[in-house]
C-alpha cells in the first residue's frame, strides 16, 4: 500500500512534469480556490459547447463557473439573414451552463465586427435602426432569464477615447449605446448588463470609457459594469493602469471584470485585440512551435501571478475574470496576427495540462 506521504511525494513529482494520463483528476480547481474572491470564466467554442470531448467536459466543469461564448452568439451567426434567426448552438450552450453549474455571460448583443453580411448593403438609418432594435430585442428576449449577464455593448471606442464611427454611430449617431443598454434592460430586466473592451485600461482608453458610462447612467439606464478583455502581452502587463481601471470604474458603482484574459508570449509590434489588424509572417515570427522555452514560461509565470495577486487585492471590486479560451491550443491567438503560429497565452497547455503560471495564480490564494 502507498503511504499518503509517499502519494504526496508522487503526486507533486507529476505536477512537476504535468506528464501523467488522467492527472488532471488531482489538479486544483480555479473555481473552487478563487470560490471566495471572484467568478471564474472561459471562453467556449463549438466543439467544447457540443461536448464533442467528454473529457474536456469534465476538466471545463471541474474549472470554470462562468463561460461566454467564443463566437456563437455574435450577430453574423446567430442573425445570419435579416428576418432569420439562429439560436440552435445558443441554446446548446445554455443547456452545457445548466447540467455543468456554469453561468453564461451573452457575447454580445452590439459589436461592429463579426456583423451579418446583409448588413453591407444597408444604406437607410431607418434599416439600421430596425436592425439595431430587433436585433436586441429579440436575441436578449430568446435568452432572457437564461444568461446571467450580457456584454451589450462591444469595442465602441477607439485608442483615443473616442466613439469609433461603426455602422452604429454613422447611422445612430451617439446616443446608440445608451439605447443599447435601455433596450436590452426591457427585453432581459434581470440580466447584468456590461460594455467591454480592450485596452480601456489605458488612461485616454479609459476617460472615453468613464466617459461612456456616466453618459448612460445620466440617462437614467442602467449599466451593472464593465469589462477589461485582458489582451496583453507577455513582459509588459499594464498593472499600474489595470488598478487605477479597477478602482475608476469601481467608483462609478460599476463591476470590474477581465473578461478576456490571455498573454500573449509571440512577437507582435503593436497592442490590443483589433481583429482587422494583421501582421506579415516572416522566420522570426513564430520562435516557440517546438516549445516554449524555460525564460519564457518563468515570465509567463510572474506575469500571471503579479496580476492575481492585485486581482485578489481589488476583490471587493472585481466579479469574474475570464480567460479566452481553454488551454493554449484553444486560443485564437495561433491564428491572429498571423495564422498557424504555436502561442501558450493561458493557463492549461495544449493537453490540459497545468502549466507553472497556473500554479502561481493558485498559489496566490494561498
Ligand atoms: O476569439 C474570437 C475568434 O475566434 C474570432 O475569429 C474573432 C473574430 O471576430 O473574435 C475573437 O474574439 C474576440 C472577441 O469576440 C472580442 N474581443 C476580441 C476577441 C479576440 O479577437
Amino acid at each position: 500500500m502507498i503511504s499518503k506521504r509517499k502519494f504526496m511525494a508522487v503526486s507533486t513529482a507529476i505536477f512537476i512534469t504535468g506528464a501523467a494520463p488522467g492527472f488532471s483528476q488531482s489538479t486544483p480547481s480555479l473555481k473552487d480556490a478563487f470560490k471566495k474572491d471572484f467568478g471564474i470564466g472561459t471562453a467556449l467554442n463549438n466543439a467544447q459547447i457540443e461536448e464533442r470531448d467528454p473529457q474536456m467536459t469534465a476538466f471545463i466543469a471541474r474549472q470554470f463557473n462562468m463561460a461566454t461564448p467564443e463566437n456563437i452568439m455574435k450577430s453574423a451567426l446567430i442573425h445570419p439573414k435579416w428576418d432569420t434567426y439562429d439560436f440552435s448552438m445558443g441554446d446548446k450552450l445554455i443547456e452545457f451552463g445548466k447540467k455543468h453549474n456554469i453561468k453564461i455571460n451573452g457575447h454580445t448583443l452590439i459589436w461592429h465586427s463579426q456583423l451579418p453580411p446583409f448588413i453591407r448593403g444597408i444604406h437607410s438609418q431607418d434599416s439600421i435602426r430596425s436592425f439595431f432594435t430587433d436585433h436586441i430585442k429579440t436575441v436578449a428576449g430568446h435568452y432572457k432569464g437564461k444568461v446571467f449577464s450580457w456584454d451589450v455593448v462591444n469595442e465602441a471606442l477607439n485608442e483615443d477615447g473616442t466613439l469609433r464611427k461603426s455602422v452604429f454611430l454613422q447611422y445612430l449617431g451617439d446616443n446608440y449605446i445608451t439605447d443599447a443598454f435601455r433596450l436590452a434592460q426591457e427585453a432581459s430586466p434581470g440580466t447584468e448588463l456590461y460594455y467591454n473592451d480592450y485596452n480601456n485600461e489605458q488612461p485616454a482608453k479609459r476617460a472615453g470609457c468613464i466617459a461612456l458610462i456616466k453618459k448612460v447612467k445620466e440617462a437614467g439606464v442602467r449599466i451593472d459594469g464593465v469589462g477589461i478583455q485582458g489582451h496583453w502581452h507577455v513582459g509588459k502587463l499594464p498593472l499600474k493602469d489595470i488598478e487605477e481601471s479597477i478602482i475608476q470604474y469601481a467608483a462609478l458603482g460599476m463591476k470590474v471584470m477581465i473578461t478576456e484574459l490571455d498573454i500573449d508570449v509571440l512577437p507582435r509590434n503593436f497592442q490590443g485585440a483589433d481583429v482587422s489588424q494583421r501582421m506579415t509572417a516572416n522566420e522570426q515570427s513564430n520562435p516557440y512551435a517546438a516549445g516554449l522555452p524555460d525564460t519564457v514560461q518563468q515570465q509567463l509565470a510572474a506575469d500571471y501571478e503579479a496580476l492575481f495577486n492585485l486581482l485578489l487585492k481589488h476583490k471587493d471590486k472585481v466579479t469574474r475574470v475570464t480567460f479566452w479560451g481553454v488551454n493554449d491550443g484553444n486560443s485564437w491567438l495561433n491564428n491572429w496576427p498571423i495564422r498557424g503560429r504555436t502561442n501558450y497565452p493561458l493557463l492549461f497547455d495544449r493537453a490540459n495540462q497545468p502549466k507553472p503560471a497556473f500554479e502561481k495564480v493558485i498559489a496566490a490564494t494561498k
